[in-house]
């Protein structure tokens, strides 16, 4: 028995130094291969960055799960200590690997994506656009927990409580440009007025190139307005609703708005009490 093992020693020792030397001549070999297709995709820890290479024809595929509590907010992909020579692409896709975005950079230049979610399963893909660079990288997926405190606030059946007055400056958050989709951040305040008095409320950004927006509803949940006040650039909005009834009641603010270019959605929000205008 042992005269047979003995000649497979130098084939063993062989098929190591083989592999050894294989690695030496790919220095972009990274340890999570082969996770070249979604099928094979690695696992991300949220916050943990990781470092790897893009070797010869590879595509590095992960998986990340974001878990927002249902809150919409942005996660954020960045690509950093990209290599001279790589020009580093990235594509995301949904959970059913559903392409969604994709974004390339020059050669050496590193980027970053803000991924806008309320959570999900998502993949994500890096690899040389031209095909023919290489080089190594480091991927760091974060969960930014970029929005205000008082999400969710989407719907009147969510909205943020406003009845004590005067409120003094409240502050709030608006991740994402508000419009039709599921994917815009909506605030909603309810606001208590009392029998026969008026309350007023300012809303400035935080940022000058940020835009703001807000359409007043009854208690019904009815509009009180053709059509939503939108401001421009920079431009604080002011509104008032008055209560000519004997009676406490409430209305609405659905407030949205365009965050500033550098993605800041911050603003300031208040309110006051006073005695219902004359007139009615
Ligand atoms: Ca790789
Ligand atoms: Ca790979
Ligand atoms: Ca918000
Ligand atoms: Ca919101």
């Amino acid at each position: 028995m042992k005269k047979i093992l003995f000649p497979l020693l130098p084939a063993l020792a062989l098929c190591i130094m083989t592999l050894s030397f294989c690695k030496k001549n790919d220095p972009f070999h990274d340890s999570f291969e082969p996770n070249n297709s979604r099928h094979d995709a690695v696992n991300l820890a949220l916050g943990n960055p990781v470092e790897a290479g893009i070797g010869e024809d590879d595509h590095d595929w992960y998986r990340v799960s974001v878990d927002n509590d249902d809150i919409i907010d942005i996660t954020e992909i960045a690509l950093t200590g990209v290599s001279a020579n790589l020009d580093a692409a990235c594509n995301l896709y949904d959970a059913q690997g559903v392409h969604f975005h994709g974004v390339h950079a020059a050669q050496g230049l590193d980027f970053t994506i803000n991924l806008i979610t309320r959570g999900g399963i998502y993949f994500i893909e890096i690899y040389s656009y031209s095909g023919r660079n290489k080089g190594y990288y480091t991927l760091t997926v974060t969960d930014t927990d970029s929005n205000d405190d008082y999400e969710p606030d989407e719907s009147f059946g969510d909205a943020r409580l406003i009845n004590s007055f005067p409120t003094g400056e409240l502050t709030g958050n608006i991740i994402c440009a508000a419009d039709t989709s599921e994917f815009g951040d909506w605030e909603f305040f309810k606001v208590m007025v009392g029998a026969e008095k008026k309350i007023s409320f300012q809303v400035a950004p935080h940022e000058e190139d940020m835009i703001l927006q807000y359409e007043l509803f009854g208690s019904d949940q009815l509009s009180l307005q053709d059509e939503p006040v939108i401001g421009q650039a920079g431009q604080a909005l002011s509104g008032y609703y008055n209560n000519y009834t004997a009676e406490e009641t409430w209305f609405f603010i659905k407030l949205g708005g365009k965050p500033s270019n550098r993605l800041n959605g911050d603003y300031t929000i208040s309110f006051t009490e006073s005695g219902v205008d004359p007139g009615k």
